[in-house]
């Protein structure tokens, strides 16, 4: 749908983010068929205003008092990362927060956004307390952690951290906190959303339970970049495990001397 902000819209410089984030999704093939959503956090852009009490606004199922005024950019209801990579314009869209944090409304691009908009509500409430610098959240569906899921004692947080995190020195540096893991919910439902947000206050990298995996970053990229990051301890590990070996990885004593070298001994978590 046109509108009269189309112009102001097809300006904002996070659709290059999208844009160039959806090409690699789609490249890497993590982003099958309309697999996956992405989402933005920003505040009303130049050149738009708030629309009346009396336009179409929509009764949110959350509370989100934190993203008063705020404006969402999301990729679309059935878009493909395969397009977005080409053109973000007709796939993403742009909605606003109200002032109470209990309705939201379109304003510009695509009107009809991801059924994971309840999801990226509630991780954009949390984010915006606990590490408001993330801006972004991407979702996708690469088969290498898909997989893990399937291996029974791996399918949990503490588990799919601790085994994968240790095949590589530097993933445990950049995911110190390791990986937080939702067991089945439905996609698109309020559940995934509410149990996701709650592992977002500590975890910058979220599994859904035989779906796939959320990520949160400043931008688009740097989300991209932790999954980069998890997936390839991950296909390691498959690597490994074809040619019979069940890899043990570093030892604790060398994650943590890696870790205090650079500092980030105090983001791992102590049981
Ligand atoms: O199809 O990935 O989780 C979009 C999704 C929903
Ligand atoms: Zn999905």
């Amino acid at each position: 749908m046109k509108c009269k902000y189309q112009e102001a819209f097809e300006q904002l410089p996070q659709l290059a983010d999208f844009k160039a984030t959806a090409h690699w999704l789609y490249f890497r093939g993590w982003s099958e068929g309309s697999g996956g959503n992405m989402s933005v956090r920003m505040d009303m852009p130049d050149g738009l205003e708030t629309p009346d009490p009396q336009e179409n606004w929509i009764e949110l199922p959350i509370h989100i008092p934190k993203l008063a005024g705020k404006c969402l950019l999301l990729t679309a209801s059935g878009s493909r990362a395969r397009e977005i990579g080409i053109d973000p314009v007709p796939s993403t869209g742009l909605f606003q927060v109200s002032g109470d944090g209990k309705s939201y409304i379109w304003l510009a691009g695509n009107d009809k956004p991801s059924c994971e908009l309840p999801t990226h509500l509630a991780i954009h409430h949390v984010l915006e307390t606990h590490r408001p610098e993330d801006k972004a959240i991407m979702h996708t569906h690469p088969a290498k952690l898909i997989a893990l899921c399937h291996v029974e004692e791996l399918a949990n947080g503490p588990a799919i951290s601790e085994k994968i995190l240790k095949l590589q020195s530097e993933a445990r540096l950049y995911l110190p906190e390791g990986i937080g893991y939702v067991p089945h919910q439905l996609p698109g439902s309020l559940e995934l959303g509410l149990a996701s947000a709650e592992l977002v206050k500590t975890h910058h990298l979220v599994m859904w339970h035989m779906h796939g995996c959320l990520a949160t970053g400043a931008d688009l990229a740097s989300g991209f970049d932790l999954m980069e990051v998890f997936e390839k301890s991950a296909g390691m590990y498959w690597n490994l495990r074809a040619a019979g070996i069940d890899p043990e990885g570093m030892t604790d004593a060398q994650i943590k001397h890696t870790l205090q070298s650079f500092g980030q001994w105090d983001r791992f978590p102590k049981s």
